[in-house]
């Protein structure tokens, strides 16, 4: 069977030229709608300005990738022997082609994936060195950026490359990028929380397998099913997001895979974004400590309102295009009800979103009330003892590589130009609007 660089190969010129090409011919002057000033100040919202192929996010419905939902992927795509939850793997394969891989397939790229795994001396010693009170999204973004070192896009530029061959490194980059992930999690993992010492990649397991024992947690099977479908659901969300569009944006100037997904995590890091996923669990500790375990309902709305009156924003919930719950939330609870229905915290996760969003509509600001996958996932880590919320937004980030890597391949195939929007100052539109 062809690999996954060879089907690409295949598809590349027909994207070129049936697709984007015909898009642009037959449609190339036409207007999306209006833009609004309102736009401009408030985060862009709604604003329709990038091409993203791997996913596509609907309010109401949620994401689908490459044109299917979260379910239709657990349907269809491989899984390990005995497991339930898809392979990653073939979600990436999915993202970059639009095609469902063969169980072959996918166990050829978590063999390439396992034999690409290592990372070079001195990025180790980067986060050796790092103090462990270094946030590990920082070490992260440090260890990623740094991986810039042995680019094979950056080299090729270098040497000249023509603009044709631009996707063929890009893709090398891409899949070096994700095959270390583990490697860079697992050793800022046991440096901020065990002992410094960092097991070795098994070359017959599956990249979730993998990163699993490197985190220390390869013998338990359940997890490693979670970690499959954790880096399945949050591997891609459209391009808008903050850490797909940055890393869009900065490959967009020819910086290679590393540096483009370096900067992804310094967006994804920010409280707004991923890292909300640590906020939550902090947020729900905080509030057992304040109101005990097993706290009534009234005590937890009461804790609800305070934070909201405190100024602060209920981490977990609302969104910036959804406007249901999250499918990636109810795919974790259903992953819950399966694994660990009598889990407290899990309880108290389920009974917050009993709460919540009808508090956030009483307060009448948030535009969504509904969780997102944040609100969910540390729960499910916590459960099986990993426990330091710090870390969780680095498992994010290893998901987030998928979409990111499989979008700068499309770019740099299809010759995306350099990303270079128009900006004013609001004294230039009080002058554009002045008497109209
Ligand atoms: N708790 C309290 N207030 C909220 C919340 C919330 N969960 N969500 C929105 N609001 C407020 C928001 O701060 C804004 O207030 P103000 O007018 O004072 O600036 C107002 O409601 C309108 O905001 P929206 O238009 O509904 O939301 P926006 O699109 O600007 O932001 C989020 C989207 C996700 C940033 C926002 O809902 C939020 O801060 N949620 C909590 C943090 C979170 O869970 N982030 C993770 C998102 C998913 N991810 O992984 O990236
Ligand atoms: C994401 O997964 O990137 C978040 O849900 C944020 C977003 O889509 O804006």
């Amino acid at each position: 069977p062809l690999t996954l660089k060879e089907r690409l190969a295949e598809l590349i010129p027909s994207q070129i030229d049936q697709v984007v090409k015909q898009i642009r011919a037959d449609h190339g002057k036409k207007s999306f709608g209006p833009v609004l000033v309102d736009q401009l100040y408030g985060g862009m919202r709604g604003l329709p300005a990038l091409i993203w192929d791997g996913s596509v996010l609907d309010a109401e419905e949620g994401i689908r990738f490459r044109g299917k939902s979260i379910p239709e992927c657990q349907a269809l795509l491989p899984k390990a022997p005995g497991g339930s939850e898809p392979l990653p793997e073939g979600l990436f394969w999915l993202l970059l082609t639009g095609e469902v891989p063969t169980q072959e397939q996918v166990r050829a790229l978590s063999r390439d994936w396992a034999a690409r795994a290592a990372i070079p001396e001195f990025v180790e010693e980067i986060l050796d060195r790092c103090p462990p009170t270094l946030h590990p999204m920082s070490q992260f973004s440090l260890a990623v950026t740094a991986l810039n070192h042995d680019s094979a896009f950056a080299r090729a530029y270098q040497e000249g490359i023509s603009k044709k061959e631009y996707w063929q490194p890009t893709f090398d980059d891409a899949m070096d990028l994700i095959a270390k992930l583990p490697n860079i999690a697992g050793r800022i993992y046991r440096n901020v929380f065990g002992d410094g010492k960092v097991p070795a990649i098994d070359l017959e397991k599956d990249y979730s397998h993998n990163l699993a024992a490197l985190l220390g947690f390869g013998d338990n099977e359940a997890f490693v099913e979670l970690l499959r479908l954790y880096i399945t659901i949050h591997s891609d969300h459209e391009g808008g997001n903050v850490s797909a569009h940055t890393g869009k944006l900065v490959g967009s100037a020819l910086s290679d895979p590393f540096l483009s997904f370096g900067a992804s995590l310094n967006g994804l890091a920010g409280p707004l974004h991923g890292l909300a996923n640590q906020e939550v669990l902090i947020w729900l500790r905080k509030m057992q400590s304040k109101i005990g375990e097993n706290a009534s309902d009234d005590a937890v709305k009461e804790y609800v309102w305070s934070t909201l009156k405190a100024g602060q924003v209920v981490p977990g919930y609302g969104h910036a295009v959804l406007r249901k719950t999250d499918p990636r939330y109810t795919a974790q609870r259903e992953f819950a009800l399966k694994h660990l229905p009598n889990d407290p915290l899990f309880k108290l996760v389920g009974q917050v979103y009993d709460i919540v969003p009808g508090i956030l509509l009483e307060a009448g600001k948030a535009k969504n009330p509904w969780p997102n996958v944040d609100a969910h996932s540390g729960v499910l880590l916590t459960h099986y003892g990993l426990t330091e919320m710090q870390f969780y937004t680095v498992l994010f980030g290893v998901s987030r590589a998928f979409g990111v890597a499989a979008q700068l391949i499309w770019d740099r195939a299809l010759g995306a130009p350099l990303e270079r929007p128009k900006s004013y100052s609001s004294d230039a539109i009080q002058r554009m609007f002045k008497d109209k």
